[in-house]
């Protein structure tokens, strides 16, 4: 039985990315900063399926925590095979000039440093095996920058460019990197980017149907689903009425 970490798994992506690897016989490594979120979700994952799990609870900014937390695995739980780094945020939405700087340190201590110290720490178990797979939580503001997504989207172009040196890196040692680019779906995130205010969140989606973390679930699924010479690179997804960036095609209510 193979064994995949998923970072960030009390919500959105991450929640939906799990229960979905255990319906593929993964055991789970799942994390996050909220405790009860990981205890429902293990309770739900093993009530389900007959899989190994364990909630390891812990912030991805902090390099001396995630090594603590890596260092705790116990021996069932130390080879992973697959590592999907997908715990991230946007916090804020404003022109530059506008922003606070605590939100561009939480950005990038989480998108980039986060899933740095997470991947420093699992690559060397990959390369010892010489197999591995790593699904990096990328988005499409990985390849365009919109108004007022400024140090959002240079995360993301940070995400594409590690992805890429990855897998260049990694190559030789049979381990695969892959990422997932969507656009708009609807999760905590456009709640957690407001801070909390939840009518700027819904005002995001409206009149039209956006992403849903099943959705994102379907790409790892296809992702990790190849045949062992094939790699997928990347998957970029889009709500239907959404074109790119900028262009949305929103119902008249
Ligand atoms: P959610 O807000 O629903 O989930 C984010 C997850 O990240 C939570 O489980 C949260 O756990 C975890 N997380 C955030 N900060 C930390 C931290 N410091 N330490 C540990 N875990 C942390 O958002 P999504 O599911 O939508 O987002 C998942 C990924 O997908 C992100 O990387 C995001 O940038 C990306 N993405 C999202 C899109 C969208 O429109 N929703 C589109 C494109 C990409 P906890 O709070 O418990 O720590
Ligand atoms: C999240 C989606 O629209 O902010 O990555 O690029 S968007």
């Amino acid at each position: 039985m193979k064994t995949a970490l998923v970072t960030g798994a009390t919500s959105g992506f991450g929640r939906s990315i799990a229960l979905r690897l255990a319906r593929l016989g993964y055991n789970l490594i799942i994390t996050g900063r909220r405790v009860e979120r990981l205890e429902i979700l293990t309770k739900e994952l093993q009530d389900n399926n007959s899989i190994k799990v364990l909630p390891l609870c812990f912030d991805i900014r902090s390099n001396d925590t995630c090594t603590k937390a890596i260092q705790s695995l116990p021996a069932d739980f130390k080879q992973i095979d697959l590592l999907i780094n997908n715990a991230g945020l946007a916090a804020g939405a404003s022109p530059f000039q506008d922003s606070d700087l605590a939100d561009f340190d939480q950005m990038i201590d989480t998108n980039v440093k986060g899933l740095l110290y997470i991947t420093k720490l699992i690559v060397p178990g990959m390369i010892q095996q010489k197999s591995g797979h790593i699904i990096n939580l990328s988005s499409i503001a990985c390849i365009e920058v919109y108004p007022s997504g400024n140090v959002y989207c240079a995360t993301k172009h940070a995400v594409n460019a590690i992805t890429k040196g990855l897998r260049i890196d990694l190559v030789k040692y049979g381990i695969k990197v892959s990422s997932v680019s969507p656009g708009m779906a609807e999760t905590e995130f456009s709640t957690i980017r407001y801070h909390g205010n939840e009518e700027k969140a819904k005002a995001v989606y409206a009149g039209l149907t956006p992403l849903n973390a099943e959705d994102i679930a379907d790409a790892v699924e296809f992702i990790v689903t190849r045949p062992a010479h094939v790699s997928i690179n990347d998957i970029q997804i889009n709500p239907s009425q959404q074109a790119n960036t900028y262009i949305a095609h929103r119902n008249t209510i």
